[in-house]
């Protein structure tokens, strides 16, 4: 097992460090919560304090693999998340590019860069361009599936583990393969061939694949079932530039009772279409408008989240916002497309 310079500064600092915060960004999915629950049962089992820090709740579909009391939220205990910063010896930052995706929580991390004795700071991600200045090691890889793919590799190289995946807990491998699946969407996208090799060594040690996929993807409603067909049914509308799109409203939120993660996976839907080449899907929320691009081939959606939705993220997939109220949000954007296929 080669072990990169960066894998054992992390590893050094991992070391001599007892206190460590290990933070999720903001609108966490399988992916954000697999990669943190994954490091800290790793930290756990080599006898660290780790403490999970997220901006707001998650999904309660994840909660299977969420131990009890290892996350704090934000926007519920402020209080608590600001004590374990302060009492930080290292920062960890999963599934993101910079501490800025951790969500109102981030003043308080870049902060923390500045005081005296300030924690050590590693990034870890597969998203592009990472801001590399905040950070004292920087893991970044965009040729994986997933931060649990990435983080898997990464804890393989540790020294302790000796690329054993026997040498890992059994609930580490289990949050991996959780944020890999969900990642990937069940193996639909961005999959490489390191993907099989990690997915094969962790059904190994002992993880229930089957029993992640059905809490991950047969755990929903039938309200949420409903909405889909409504969305798809009412609301969605197919460009002649191969662009399928469709907005959910508060106003059908309330109606379908909408929980938490009950749009997960709904952006993929229309590229089922042949002739679909892009989607996108605009959620409305207090404030603002969500925005999830997906795209086939060639189409590069984090270039247009960049151009006209105040976001990023990879080629195919990548999100955003809009600041606008989500009845002008179809003009707005028939026209952006207009202007990008040109
Ligand atoms: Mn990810």
């Amino acid at each position: 097992m080669r072990t990169t310079k960066a894998e054992e500064k992390l590893n050094d600092l991992i070391l001599k460090s007892s206190n460590i915060v290990i933070f999720g960004h903001e609108n966490p999915d399988g992916d954000s919560i697999g990669s943190a629950v994954g490091m800290y049962h790793y930290l756990t089992a080599l006898g660290k304090h780790p403490h999970i820090i997220i901006h707001s709740r998650l999904p309660e579909y994840f909660n299977f693999i969420i131990p009890a009391g290892s996350i704090s939220y934000y926007v519920e205990d402020g209080e608590k998340c600001l004590r374990c910063i302060e009492e930080a010896d290292l920062m960890l930052f999963l599934d993101m590019n910079g501490m800025n995706r951790t969500g109102e929580v981030s003043a308080a991390a870049e902060a923390a860069r500045l005081r005296e004795n300030a924690p050590h700071c590693a990034l870890i991600d597969h998203h592009l361009n990472p801001q590399t200045d905040s950070f004292d090691v920087v893991i970044s890889d965009t040729e994986v599936s997933s931060a649990c793919e990435l983080l898997y590799h990464v804890l393989l190289a540790q020294p302790g583990v000796c690329g054993d995946v026997n040498n890992l807990p059994k609930e580490c491998a289990e949050a991996l393969l959780t944020g890999i699946l969900t990642d990937t969407n069940n193996f639909a996208n961005s999959v490489y061939p390191s993907t099989y090799l990690a997915v094969s060594q962790l059904q190994a040690r002992g993880v229930d694949r089957d029993a992640i996929y059905n809490e991950v993807f047969r755990s929903y409603s039938e309200q949420r079932m409903r909405l889909m067909g409504h969305l798809l049914q009412d609301n969605m509308r197919c460009l002649p530039q191969g662009v399928a799109y469709f907005t959910l409203s508060i106003a059908d939120k309330k109606k379908y009772d909408f929980v938490r993660g009950d749009s997960e996976g709904f952006v993929n839907l229309p590229l089922s279409i042949k002739e679909i080449r892009m989607t996108a899907f605009f959620t409305e929320e207090p404030g603002f408008v969500k925005v999830s691009l997906r795209s086939k081939g060639n189409v590069d959606v984090n270039d247009f989240s960049h151009k006209y939705c105040n976001g990023g993220g990879h080629k195919n997939a990548s999100g955003g916002r809009l600041y606008m109220p989500i009845d002008q949000v179809p003009e707005y954007f028939e026209s952006k497309v207009k202007e990008f296929f040109k």
